[in-house]
């Protein structure tokens, strides 16, 4: 399916061709009807010569309802603007194209109408010379009536075509639904209508609406139910346990974790516009949201919304000046997560950084300018779509983080000289904790830190990182490293009492250090062996008639209890000797 908002001014005949060409009515609303003015959206449909289907959203064309017109124009990608012969170029249809014009609309169609009123011929020349000036540029156009029917096989012809050149949609990407109308159905409950430009939804699936999670009762298109819909379409979703009145035009139905809503964004304004007002009004999609414009320099600017809002990079929108009713510029988003401002100056310096921008995804540049960021964050702003490998020469992931190589090499520099500093500060535990690396180098998330250290010519192991084959250097605890070394040699059981470490000098930390350098091993907090211990108990035990129990080991062993009970546990948890019961053992 297609979608092809209508343009134009008012009474020029918009409505009167969607219903030639649909044979439904788009003015919905009583009133509409009775005053013959079209006041909000409209919608029909119909199939085209080549099978195609496209929908149209019908626009009003009075000044007094362009934010119903631009909630219908925002999520389209293409329009259809209708001119009255007999009228010609009007102050809307300049309005109108203006609109199309800020949100970069490049796909569209010239229908000149009531051509049983007048030569169309001045009236089409007209309307081609202002819209081949905008983003629209030149255009097929059509001679038509909708009172007599003239032209409207060529108009199905060219809807033909125009939707032919349409891109092809996103259709396995993030869904972001702008709402643009909200009702009940009996027995079903809310039902919300939109332009789904990208991605699918299906019923069944839960999305997210102002961070709650709603999940889809139904889907209809056009009038269908269905299953599943893919983008481009007009859609209907019948939305469980929500109440209507909690859902607005505007509103987003989303991807749920897939948008990050935000208040601030950097844009530039894409329309020459002079002296505008701070504050504005922001359409996006279906939505309108006050703002507030903080020029940064040249063409670029700051906005801050009233309300969170779901954008991101390459996102076109429409300021309008609340107290004028006009379109006052067009912006284009180049940055839907940007720094704060804080120190003088630094609204220059960011114009600098935007006015290179191009407003389509470089994650080269996102990445280079960040230093480091996680994919995810990436792929919410819409600079990185999921499975996309950005330049590897350029950005290396790691962790799911993006690092710019300048980045990396500038925290790998820094690394060696932390750890080395480390290394001169804890002569008894050269090894530097990665938490403290990580706290040192300024990196946002330690698990990066492995890779960088082994990228650096450093080691990881047991949570630490240092210099390959940094030793302990254990000073003036290695005669009595040495001393009891020698006597566990011949005593291999006889573990250390308190009295007899602090006579040797081992304190708390020259057994870490000697533990750490591997000269001793340490078996709960009281008992210090030889790292041989263990493997010359295991030739004793396995001597004895099994299973056996601590009592048989610990004479076996020649030892005590403090000893044997520790030593055991650790022989178990190496697996070497299991436990029958609560107290035999056996040698596996
Ligand atoms: N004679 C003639 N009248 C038309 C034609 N198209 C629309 N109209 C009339 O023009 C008026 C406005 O049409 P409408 O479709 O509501 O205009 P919209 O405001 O652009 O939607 C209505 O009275 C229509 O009957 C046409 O091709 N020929
Ligand atoms: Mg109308």
């Amino acid at each position: 399916m297609h979608v092809v908002a209508t343009a134009g001014h008012v009474d020029h005949g918009k409505s009167t061709l969607v219903r030639a060409l649909t044979g439904m009515e788009p003015d919905r609303w009583a009133e509409e009807r009775r005053r013959g003015m079209t006041i909000d959206l409209g919608y029909a449909w119909t199939g085209l010569p080549s099978g195609a289907q496209v929908a149209f959203v019908d626009v009003p064309g009075h000044q007094r309802f362009i934010g119903n017109m631009l909630a219908g124009l925002g999520p389209a990608p293409a329009v259809l603007i209708v001119v009255a012969a007999d009228e010609g170029w009007r102050r809307q249809s300049a309005e109108h194209l203006a609109a199309v014009d800020a949100l970069g609309i490049r796909h569209g169609l010239l229908a000149v109408t009531r051509s049983d009123l007048a030569d169309p011929r001045p009236a089409l020349a007209e309307a081609q010379d202002h819209i081949s000036r905008s983003s629209l540029g030149t255009v097929e156009s059509v001679v038509v009536s909708g009172a007599t029917g003239r032209g409207l096989a060529d108009l199905r012809n060219a809807l033909d075509r125009l939707v032919g050149q349409l891109p092809p949609p996103v259709i396995d990407g993030r869904v972001r639904l702008w709402i643009d109308r909200v009702f009940t159905i009996r027995g079903s409950g809310t039902v919300v209508t939109g332009t789904l430009g990208a991605g699918s939804l299906t019923a069944g699936e839960e999305l997210e609406l102002d961070g709650r999670r709603l999940r889809v009762r139904g889907l209809h298109r056009l009038g269908e139910a269905v299953e599943r819909v893919d983008a481009v379409a007009r859609v209907a979703v019948n939305l469980r346990s929500v109440a209507v009145d909690d859902i607005s035009r505007g509103d987003v139905l989303a991807t749920p974790g897939g948008w990050r809503p935000t208040r601030f964004a950097d844009v530039r304004l894409t329309t020459a516009a002079t002296d505008l007002p701070a504050e504005l009004v922001l359409h996006i999609g279906s939505a309108a949201v006050p703002v507030r414009l903080r020029p940064l320099g040249g063409l670029t600017a700051r906005l801050t919304t009233a309300r969170p809002l779901p954008l991101q990079l390459g996102d076109r929108a429409v300021l309008r000046d609340p107290g004028q009713q006009l379109v006052a510029a067009g912006v284009l988003v180049l940055d839907a997560d940007p720094p704060t401002l804080s120190r003088r100056g630094s609204a220059a310096r960011r114009a600098q950084v935007l006015l290179a921008a191009t407003g389509r995804p470089d994650v080269t540049a996102e990445v280079t300018r960040r230093g480091a960021v996680q994919r995810v964050d990436l792929e919410t702003l819409g600079i990185l779509s999921r499975g996309v490998i950005p330049d590897v020469s350029a950005v290396r992931e790691v962790e799911g983080w993006l690092v710019a190589e300048s980045r990396w090499r500038s925290w790998s520099a820094a690394l060696v000289e932390a750890v080395d500093a480390h290394a001169r500060a804890h002569p008894l535990e050269p090894r530097m904790p990665l938490e403290a690396a990580r706290r040192s180098v300024d990196v946002p998330d330690a698990r990066v830190i492995p890779e960088l250290a082994r990228d650096s010519g450093l080691q990881v192991g047991a949570g630490r990182v240092s210099r390959p084959g940094v030793r302990a250097r254990l000073g003036a605890a290695e005669t009595g490293i040495a001393e009891l070394e020698a006597r566990l040699a011949v005593e291999p059981f006889a573990a250390p009492e308190r009295g007899e470490l602090l006579a040797r000098g081992l304190g708390a930390r020259e057994l870490a250090a000697a533990v750490a350098a591997g000269r001793l091993l340490r078996l709960g907090d009281e008992v210090v062996l030889l790292p041989s211990g263990p493997a010359r108990a295991m030739r004793v035990l396995a001597g004895l008639s099994q299973p056996f129990s601590v009592s048989d080991a610990r004479q076996a062993l020649g030892t005590t209890r403090r000893v044997a009970v520790p030593l055991l546990e650790h022989l178990d948890a190496r697996g070497w000797t299991v436990r029958d019961d609560t107290s035999r053992r056996r040698v596996v």
